[in-house]
């Protein structure tokens, strides 16, 4: 039986009481706003994407340059704790371990006997980016809706009533800032005025302000000295504009009283049916490219906390879709150009004191945030992420510099708003150095789906710094004699025979990603033709890195020993990157390594934190195993707490580390994008990884990919593809791999495709051979059949195909 696709909504029949994960986001990347839906006493939870604690400083760690002779040795001669403690004193920061993204505070909306109340309904539309509550008392229906605008600077609160003379209530601000003052003033605006709290020896200098003012038609409205009443109007908009002193991370200078009172003028008056249109319409500029659907069921049909309560029990195609476009809706509230990126929370955080400071965790969390956004089409929403490398290119260099006594630029595991590279936390976690490496792939990645040769060239020095880095860092292992970055770590894992620490040489994380940047540099220098000789010492350097090795479970190496235990379960399974994010390891270019990065996966197991699982997803898709990834949609969609191991859901559904964290969000939309279209290895590969559930039919439309083509629709019934059109955006070789043979109606010159793909995005640098331990046991893939085509394409146009059956 076949039942309707429902709207995308996440809708409910019960307020979100307190609990915080209950209540829904809305956001326009620099206003965040958590709506809890609760009847007699509303709360409207307030964020600014640049209201941070401390101010500009630095976090660099002078001691490291002079340790470094001293540490290098003991880890290469396997004292692995004693540098660990080394490098607690001498790496690790005695500054700030991070500053912290922290809350305005709460608007408070009191409706004096709204205890009792029928008929409660409250959703958000994602198709709108528009919350709305609704309930009855006393036989009037009372209406609320919510937005953060894409037009004009504000949230925008509606309250309507079935009656007219029916709103009453009273507004004030609440909230756990320590210096801030709020007040009213005299033309009825409600205000908070502060300054950011001092943290870890950074001096909270940056100032804030924000203002609400309500517009009521009928009734009264009257003030106390900390609150607006309003009594028994028809209807009341409630306005409210954020702003700070923050004009990058070295300026907080700005006049963030003016620029609230400015974003005030600006939309305080203008009818909430005017603001929600100019809004509505520049959301779905971004949110209608992408359409999916996956089919439905009749359990779709339940409020989203029951669809998320029965998911494992069932098959819900519906909820996998509105979770799909959730992390894209996300993407876009949390993320504009122009703003800071979406952090470990998004643009959401209620608390003083977030976990882990809602920072930037640059050792897998702020990358995987990012994954999604060039393949669902948000390509411009990249933007934040890539600025945010940029700025760390600048504040690194000097990091490099005072730290290692290297040139280039370099990152630690973690990074804030004031864009400190130093390590933090402590060892274990701080000493990672590769993030540099690893963020600069994202220009790549950016420029590879564009295509946009002006963007790469204000993007090469940023790589060319990268890469000098690492020029400088590496030394040569006196035993393997290969290059590799010392003191390194594989992220926040330790193996056998350290003692617990993680402090190591030449992980194969890192030297993958010493790998790509070198890669991608020489690629790019290629293209925009400069920097010849710095690119051949970088092509003598590559042939001298470690290669991936085999180990004797017949795991991919974590570590330049064979040194994994098969019962490891560590969240973090970073030599995967080469997997994916990157491309280094291929069913098809490189089928050892794939086995073996499968037996890895397998060894690891399945549920573990909500990002860890949102990884997997886009593992197992990229191991082409779609019923694997979907077991792994399962874990993320269970109720958090249920799933032994951790991870889960809310019932917001936000990602639950636990607590909240918004990568695994990102990571599950990236992962079922995967699911239906890979691009990174040659070819455009459609369904490569579709799971039996989802076999019978469906539709996606709008998906990117490298090469900048674009998968205008794409069909399936029973797996295979019945309707294929893609438009070229920049011309080139089509190279596409489909599950069923196929024409093209309107493309002269498709054909067989052999040998390597002649479109230049398709690129790829082939990886040294593994080393394979003797007691591996390495099976060879069996790959499902598909055929591959290459169709030459010109800019602009379409290509619809006829698919066989
Ligand atoms: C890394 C992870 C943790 C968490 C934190 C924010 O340290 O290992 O699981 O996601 O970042």
């Amino acid at each position: 039986m076949l039942y309707a696709q429902q709207p995308l909504k996440l809708w409910y029949n019960q307020p979100s009481g307190n609990t915080w994960e209950n209540a829904l986001p809305i956001g326009n990347g620099k206003l965040g706003a958590m709506v809890y839906g609760n009847v007699a006493k509303e709360t409207i939870q307030l964020n600014e994407h640049t209201l941070w604690s401390g101010s500009p400083n630095r976090n660099d760690n002078p001691l490291a340059l002079d340790s470094l002779a001293l540490l290098r040795q003991l880890i290469f001669n396997g004292r692995f704790k004693e540098a660990e403690r080394v490098a607690n004193k001498t790496i690790v920061t005695k500054l700030s371990h991070g500053q912290m993204f922290q809350p305005l505070g709460d608007l408070q909306l009191l409706f004096n006997g709204h205890d009792q109340y029928t008929n409660y309904y409250r959703e958000l539309d994602i198709e709108k980016a528009i919350t709305k509550t609704s309930y009855d008392v006393a036989g009037v229906t009372y209406t609320r809706k919510a937005l953060t605008s894409f037009t004009d600077p504000v949230i925008v609160l509606h309250l309507t009533a079935s009656k007219k003379a029916s709103i009453s209530f009273t507004a004030y601000l609440k909230t756990q800032q320590p210096k801030v003052s709020i007040q009213t003033a005299s033309n009825n605006e409600l205000s908070i005025t502060g300054t950011s709290m001092d943290h870890e020896s950074v001096k909270g200098l940056l100032k804030f302000k924000g203002i609400v003012k309500i517009n009521a038609k009928g009734g009264t409205q009257h003030r106390t000295d900390t609150s607006l009443v309003i009594a028994n109007a028809d209807e009341a908009t409630i306005y409210i504009t954020i702003a700070t002193g923050f004009n990058n991370y070295q300026d907080i200078s700005g006049d963030e009283k003016k620029r609230a009172t400015e974003d005030m003028v600006k939309s305080y008056g203008k009818s909430f049916t005017t603001v929600a249109a100019s809004h509505v319409k520049a959301y779905q500029r971004y949110f209608n490219r992408v359409k999916l659907n996956l089919g439905n069921a009749e359990v779709s049909t339940l409020p989203t906390d029951q669809q998320l309560k029965n998911f494992n029990k069932t098959n819900d195609p519906n909820l996998v879709t509105l979770y799909y476009q959730y992390g894209r809706y996300l993407l876009i509230s949390s993320s504009k150009p122009g703003g800071q990126p979406a952090n470990l929370q998004g643009i959401w955080n209620n608390r003083i004191r977030p976990p882990w400071d809602s920072k930037y965790t640059i050792n897998i969390n702020a990358e995987m945030n990012y994954w999604p956004a060039e393949k669902t089409n948000l390509s411009e929403l990249h933007e934040p992420f890539l600025r945010m490398i940029k700025e760390l290119s600048e504040t690194g260099k000097q990091t490099a510099r005072v730290m290692y006594g290297a040139r280039g630029w370099v990152a630690h595991h973690n990074t804030d708003i004031w864009r400190t590279n130093g390590a933090v936390d402590g060892a274990l976690w701080g000493v990672w150095n590769a993030a540099g490496g690893w963020m600069s792939q994202h220009l790549w990645e950016h420029y590879l789906y564009t295509g946009d040769t002006k963007f790469l060239s204000t993007a090469y020095p940023i790589l060319k710094s990268a890469a000098t880095f690492y020029v400088d860092f590496l030394v040569k292992h006196p035993k393997k004699q290969w290059l590799v970055i010392n003191p390194d770590m594989s992220p926040e894992n330790s193996p056998a025979g350290h003692q617990g620490a993680s402090i190591d040489a030449g992980t194969t994380m890192t030297n993958q990603i010493v790998f790509d940047i070198f890669s991608t540099t020489i690629r790019a220098a290629s293209i925009l033709q400069r920097d010849q000789n710095f690119t051949d010492t970088l092509t003598a350097l590559r042939k001298q890195l470690p290669p991936m090795q085999i180990g004797k479970h017949g795991q991919l190496q974590e570590w330049l020993d064979d040194l994994d235990d098969p019962n490891d379960k560590h969240r973090h399974i970073s030599h995967l990157y080469g997997l994916f994010p990157s491309n280094q390891i291929s069913p098809y270019r490189t089928p050892a390594l794939y086995s073996a990065a499968k037996n890895t996966l397998i060894q690891r197991g399945d549920v573990s934190t909500g990002w860890s699982m949102g990884w997997k997803v886009n593992w197992w898709a990229r191991m082409l195993d779609g019923n694997h990834a979907y077991k792994l949609i399962q874990a993320q969609l269970t109720p958090v707490g249920t799933n032994e191991g951790g991870g889960g859901t809310y019932n917001n559904l936000f990602d639950a580390h636990p607590p909240f964290q918004i990568d695994g969000n990102f990571g599950c939309t990236s992962g079922i994008t995967e699911m239906l279209m890979q691009s990174a290895d040659g070819a455009i590969h459609l369904l490569p990884a579709i799971p039996d559930i989802w076999k019978d039919r469906g539709t996606i439309s709008g998906l990117k990919t490298i090469g900048g083509f674009e998968i205008v629709k794409m069909e399936w019934k029973s797996g295979k593809l019945v309707n294929l059109i893609i438009k070229s955006t920049l011309g080139g070789n089509l190279r596409i791999r489909v599950p069923n043979e196929m024409n093209a109606n309107n493309g002269a010159g498709l054909k067989k495709a052999t040998g390597e793909n002649p479109n230049p995005f398709f690129y790829h640098v082939a990886v040294t051979d593994p080393i394979v331990s003797s007691e591996a046991n390495i099976e060879t893939p069996i790959l499902n059949t598909t055929w591959l085509y290459d169709l030459p394409t010109e800019k602009g146009k379409t290509y619809q195909f006829i698919m066989h059956q």
